[in-house]
Formats: C-alpha cells, structure tokens, sequence
C-alpha cells in the first residue's frame, strides 16, 4: 500500500514536470519569453498574499481556540505559577507573533513589483538597529528574570516534616520508596542490588554476600592473570638478563677498585655495580617460582593482550567495588548504621500514595540511563541520573476522588511518566498516583511492606521475585557509572 502511494506520488512529480517542459517549449513557438510575467499577474499574486494572510491568522485562532487549553488544572500548589509563566510567555509570543506575521503579509503584497517604480536604497539606521535590539533584550530579561524566580522558587528547601519519597527509575519502570519512622531512606548501592533489592537497599547481610561473591571473581581472575603463559615467560627472561647484566656489572668492578670505592662512600655502589646478594636471592626464587608455576599446565592460561588488558580492567572495578563496600561499613546517619535507617523503609511498585495539602520532597535515582519522571497534572518534572540524586518538592492540592469530579470522568487517575526516550518500552514505564485525605495516607503506608521483612522472607515471597526481572549482580555492577555507589 505504502509504495502504491510512493508511485502514485513518484508519477505524478513526473507528470508535473513534464508539462512544465512543455509549456516552456511551447512559449517558445508564442514569442513570449515564460519569465516575463504581468502586471496583472503581479497584482493578483498581492491579493493572494493578504487572502492568504487571513487565512493563517483565521486558522491560527480556530486551533488556539480548538487546542489552546489543552492542560488539565494543575493539582499542585506550585502548578499555578508555573501555569501563569506559560500564559505570560505565550501572551508576549502571540503578540510578536501578529506583529511580525502581520508586516511580513502587508508588505509582501503592498510592494509587489511595477515597472515604473525603483526600490529604496536604505542600508543602515541606527535609531531602529536600537530600536530592535533594546526591545527584544528587555523583553527577554524580563522573561529569564520570572522564570529563574519561579523555578527557585520551585527548586528551594523542602520544609524540615515534609514527606520523602524516592522514585527510582530503571529500564522500564518505576518503584517508589518512603523513608519509614525515622525519615531517612536507607543506604543504597548499585553493587548490592538483586531480584530482591532491587534498590541495592544496604544491608548486613546483602554486604557480606556480595564481598564473597567479588572475592570469589578476584581470586578467578587473579588466577587467570597470575599464570598467563606469555607474561611468565616474559618476566623470566626479564629476571634472566638483571641477573645476566648484575653479573657483567660485577666483572667490570674489579677492573677499577678505587673507583669502585669512590662511589661506595656515597653510597651509590649497590646501584652502580650490580644488586646487593638479597635481591640476587629474590629474583632467583621468583624464577623457580615461575618454573614452578609453568609446570602447573592445568592453571596456565594463554590469553591474548586485549585479552589480559580487560581481564586486569575487570579486576581493577571489582576491587573497586570491594573498597565501596567497605566504605558503606564506615557510613552512619547521626550515629545509625547504613543498614539500620534502610529495615524500615516501604517500597512499593504499580501505584503510590500522597496525601492532599502535604509538602512531599521526592528524590530521584536511576539505575542505568537518564529517565526523566513527569508528573503533568502537578506540572513537576526532574531528569533522573545515574549516579546522581535529584530533588523537587511539591504539594498536591486536590484528591484523586475530587479531580474525577473535575473532569467528569470515573476512570481518571494521576500518573508519573518517563519523559525521556529511555529505549523500546520507553512509552509503557508509567506508574498511577493515588491522591488522598491524610488519614487514608496512613492507612495505606501501615499496609506497606516494610524493606527489611522483604528481604528476611524473601524465600516464602516468590512473587515478588517473580514481578522482577532478574538481574544478574555481576552484570548490573559493571557499569562504569563511577559515583553511583553512595546515593
Ligand atoms: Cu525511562
């Protein structure tokens, strides 16, 4: 069918063209040169210009009229302003707009070309080189002005008792997180997450897990490492010829004893003239060491140097992540350890709750790409990055209940968006938000698992397992995102 219309369109651009050439050849037999155009040609192209005109401006009403209120009343107490600096930036916009369009159409018709009349020479004024640059820079001061004060004020300190929730973003969905009792979200890192966690939420038990499991990939690769064939071979004969040339060395000395004691007194003999017994002793041990070690055929390995080199790489990040976990060790919130503020957290999937007229603080995380959560009808937006937590606060000033009313529809529901093209389900990670009186807020969040009960029955919950995907640790810990282990 496509094609069908690619060839019906193909032919006719054909066709067009080729009557074009005719009429041109056929000009030609009428004497008349086809540029020549007439005035009354002329004249009717200007009146098009201002029918055409109208026309625009008629259909730019009908779709402002049509369209022009396309948003649902915002549900947030910040909503309002952000509305009113989009209806301020469009009011100017607009105008701007019917000026220039306006002189652009007039113009183009009131100046169409006549025989008998020469164009102005006009090259420079500065009154209007002033006049239209002093204009547009004030009017877009303004605007920058407005929407830097209304984003900070957007952006500020949330209040000290307002609610925390993080939405934590991945490929292709959304889970939320509330602080629990002691407001404070509990310690995550990308290293500990698994099917279970999957926040990587710290805790002891997930720790000393992971730290066997690295251990376990160092002391493989180490291996791997330690007995690559080429390497072994190449570090004995490098150890073959310092002790080839520490003997040379040597023979040299006895040629020039007074010499030989000048440099002792400043000490430099060892240097100059061959090693010192001990390290002659060294490097033959690490010589045997190696026979030994080639000897050992089942553990040698032959890997190439691109080979080696993202071997030791690899070794290089799990060591890292080593270090990391150690650091969480280390880690207290005001004298809490980082596995301790995490047991009372609540993390929930497929829909959150907020209460109505409360200050909530979200902080988003990201676990592999930029996500970007939207929430349209609170008009809150904020890019979600690996590696680095972002914040915005908002309150939500009407109900879910309430908002149905508003819009004369039982089925309507708040909901949180990926604005951000994040991959092939990128239009399908979306997550519905309950808006609701306080008390039902309560009620809900005491139904709410609690992290640490998850983790310890994770065994008889297979289906929460189930509802995610499993995601290898190993895999997951690769990625290079470098700051994302303390968030
Ligand atoms: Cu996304």
């Amino acid at each position: 069918m496509k094609l069908l219309i690619l060839l019906v369109v193909i032919v006719g651009i054909v066709a067009v063209s080729q009557l074009a050439r005719i009429y041109e050849l056929t000009s030609l037999l009428r004497k008349k040169r086809e540029e020549e155009i007439s005035f009354a040609d002329n004249k009717m192209n200007a009146k098009m210009w201002l029918v055409f005109g109208v026309l625009f401006f008629a259909g730019f009403i009908w779709l402002m009229i049509r369209y022009g209120d396309y948003q649902p009343p915002s549900a947030s107490a910040h909503g309002e302003e952000v509305d009113t600096l989009m209806f301020f930036n469009m009011v100017i916009i607009i105008i701007v707009f019917f000026i220039v369009n306006t002189l652009l159409f007039w113009f183009a018709s009131k100046y169409y070309y006549r025989k008998d009349r020469k164009a102005k020479f006009f090259p420079h004024d500065n009154r209007l080189e002033l006049i239209w640059t002093v204009i547009p820079s004030i009017v877009l001061a303004v605007i920058i002005i407005y929407g830097l004060r209304t984003w900070n004020a957007m952006t500020g300190e949330a209040q000290a008792d307002a609610i925390q929730i993080e939405l934590y973003s991945k490929q292709f969905d959304w889970t939320a997180r509330y602080a629990g009792a002691d407001a404070e979200f509990g310690l995550a890192s990308y290293n500990l997450i698994t099917p279970t966690n999957p926040l990587g939420i710290v805790t002891k038990e997930r720790m000393e897990e992971s730290l066997t499991d690295l251990q376990k990939s160092i002391n493989k690769l180490k291996g791997e490492l330690d007995y690559e064939y080429g390497h072994l071979m190449a570090e004995k004969h490098d150890l073959e010829e310092q002790l080839h040339e520490a003997a040379h060395g040597h023979h040299g000395h006895d040629h020039g004893d007074n010499h030989g004691e000048e440099h002792a007194e400043e000490g430099h003999d060892d240097h100059h003239h061959g090693m010192s017994e001990e390290m002659k002793t060294a490097i033959n041990a690490r010589i045997t060491d190696i026979d030994r070690m080639l000897a050992e055929t089942d553990k040698i390995t032959r890997l190439t140097d691109a080979a080696y080199e993202a071997k030791s790489e690899k070794l290089y990040r799990l060591e890292r992540q080593v270090e990391r976990i150690a650091e969480i060790d280390d880690y207290d919130f005001n004298g809490v350890q980082a596995w301790e503020a995490g047991k009372d957290d609540r993390i929930v999937k497929g829909e959150f709750h907020i209460p109505v007229g409360r200050e909530i603080e979200f902080v988003f995380r990201s676990r592999d790409v930029i996500h970007s959560a939207y929430m349209p009808h609170f008009r809150a937006q904020m890019n979600c990055v690996p590696g680095l937590p972002t914040r915005f606060k908002m309150t939500p000033t009407i109900t879910t209940d309430s908002m149905r009313l508003i819009m004369d529809d039982e089925e309507f529901d708040y909901v949180l968006l990926c604005n951000k093209v994040c991959g092939a389900a990128h239009f399908n990670m979306q997550m519905k938000i309950v808006v609701e009186t306080e008390e039902q807020y309560k009620d809900w969040l005491e139904q709410q698992d609690t992290f640490y009960v998850e983790e310890v029955n994770q065994e008889e919950a297979p289906a929460l397992a189930a509802q995610e995907a499993p995601v290898p640790v190993e895999e997951v810990a690769e990625e290079p995102t470098e700051t994302a282990s303390l968030n």
